[in-house]
């Protein structure tokens, strides 16, 4: 890898948001003349502006583009498509890197990256905690929430960085080559960014393009078929798992839906059980394949990574249990913003589901999850702006009502919910056109239902915290 010397540059960062912040800081400590860049403006981009300024960072917000400006390089925020006419006019003249290669060329240790539609994030927090208990100095960062560019201070003193990375991270990529590199699954997502399905799938297959025979590329088997199909051949060293195919080289048993099996030389027999996780269902279990296999290609001991999955917690947000009122489970999977994840939300119940859905709409197809809520749920309840979309879509086979806020939706479900049903809030949209993020949403489903409960039951302590 080549260093990128940046000192005495003149450099834009676009977007002021946690990437270009970070970007920013790091380009201003290598010595680099920085203005960031961005499209909107606000009270609170201002005030973030201001405290970059007082580290002699220029910014400037609601920026046009302008075709006469010339930098001698240009840092892209993974959130603004490279398609933007203010990318497309500084491009011209200036060469354009995505956050995560800034980062790459600053970091002093080798990277483990993660991809995938859904599972992404878990599976960063599990490897960091994996490599850690096999005695490796590691820390999770990139599309997580914590960016490369502000983790890679730390590389120097580390033996990994796991980086979670996302398709628009990967679009303006030079020389970033993770050690390992593992995609988990592919589903359609972000089709408001990519014209194509195929086009998301050329994105993420970047992480692969500069691994070489030294590196290995950990996939899951119908990744692997995907990638065949629409003819991007992988041609570096390959591990693959599956919960669904036993020719994987990691394999999980269909009899007991429980065994992880290895085929492979030295680990041939079974790694581990599910039930001796914390997590639950075939996709975790293919979450924990990657790790192990990453964890295999990089020579570590089995039993000590073992011992890292199986003290995992799974974070907030993802299929969380919030509270059980009055027999019915309060279910918070506010991270699931595309139809796969509910779709494996929804199969990971055994009850009825009143299932509260709805958000920003990022172009998706809701159609496939009407077997699945045919099946499973007793109603749903839609909010946001893709209410209209996911009425016509599903309302024929399935009862949809409408809410204005979360706290109408939570109440419209409970007043629905008979005993030993589930209120699963599981978007299948991105959050922005009512929340920050969707923390910020799964916060307030948690809040809506902790009231709910206190005011059911003032003198009980409310049933939370675990994980369904
Ligand atoms: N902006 C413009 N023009 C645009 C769009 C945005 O100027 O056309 C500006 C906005 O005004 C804002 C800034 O750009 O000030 C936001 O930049 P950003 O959207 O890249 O957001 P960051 O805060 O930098 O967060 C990004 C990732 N966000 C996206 O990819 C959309 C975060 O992933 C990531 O945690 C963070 O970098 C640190 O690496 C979030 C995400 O939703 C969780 N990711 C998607 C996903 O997981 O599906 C890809």
């Amino acid at each position: 890898m080549q260093m990128l010397e940046v000192r005495d540059k003149d450099v834009a960062v676009l977007g002021l948001g946690r990437s270009g912040w970070a970007a920013a800081h790091l380009l201003r400590e290598r010595g680099a003349r920085v203005v960031v860049l961005d499209e909107n403006d606000g009270l609170e981009l201002r005030r973030r502006a201001d405290s970059l300024r007082l580290r002699g960072i220029a910014v400037e917000l609601g920026v046009q583009p302008e075709s006469e400006r010339e930098f001698d390089l240009a840092v892209l925020s993974p959130g603004i498509a490279p398609e933007r006419p203010v990318v497309r006019v500084l491009g011209r003249r200036t060469p354009v890197l995505s956050e995560v290669e800034l980062a790459y060329r600053h970091c002093a240790c080798p990277v483990v990256a993660i991809t995938g539609t859904n599972g992404k994030t878990t599976t960063t927090e599990l490897m960091a905690q994996a490599l850690t208990a096999a005695g490796q100095r590691t820390v999770a960062c990139g599309n997580i929430g914590y960016p490369f560019s502000e983790a890679v201070e730390l590389s120097r003193d580390l033996d990994y960085l796991v980086v979670e990375v996302s398709s628009f991270q990967l679009e303006r990529i030079e020389q970033f080559r993770p050690r390992v590199a593992v995609w988990l699954n592919i589903r359609p997502d972000h089709m408001d960014r990519y014209r194509r399905f195929q086009d998301y799938v050329a994105a993420k297959a970047r992480i692969f393009l500069n691994q070489t025979l030294n590196d290995t590329a950990v996939i899951s088997a119908e990744v692997m078929q995907t990638l065949q199909e629409f003819g991007f051949p992988v041609r570096i060293p390959t591990l693959t798992f599956s919960a669904y195919n036993h020719e994987a080289d990691l394999w999980l048993d269909w009899a007991d839906g429980d065994s992880i099996w290895c085929r492979l030389p030295d680990y041939r027999g079974v790694l581990l059980r599910l039930s001796e996780t914390q997590l639950r269902g075939a996709h975790n279990a293919e979450n924990i394949m990657a790790v192990l296999a990453a964890g295999i290609a990089l020579n570590l001991p089995v039993h000590l990574l073992r011992e890292g999955i199986m003290a995992y917690r799974p974070q907030p947000h993802r299929c969380e249990l919030v509270a059980v009122v009055d027999g019915v489970r309060y279910v918070n999977d506010s991270k699931a913003t595309n139809v796969d994840a509910v779709l494996r939300a929804l199969e990971a119940e055994s009850g009825p589901v009143v299932l509260i859905a709805g958000g920003r709409d990022k172009g998706l197809d809701f159609a496939p999850l009407t077997p699945v809520l045919e099946r499973k749920a007793r109603g749903v309840i839609l909010i946001g702006e893709a209410r209209e979309k996911m009425r016509a879509a599903w309302g024929r086979s399935v009862e949809c009502r409408e809410a204005q806020t979360m706290e109408e939706a939570v109440y419209q479900a409970r007043a629905w919910a008979r005993a030993g049903d589930t209120v699963l809030l599981s978007p299948a949209c991105a959050s922005f056109d009512m929340f920050r993020d969707y923390q910020h949403r799964g916060e307030e489903f948690r809040r809506v239902v902790l009231t709910m409960a206190a005011e059911n039951n003032p003198n009980q302590p409310t049933q939370g915290g675990e994980r369904s």
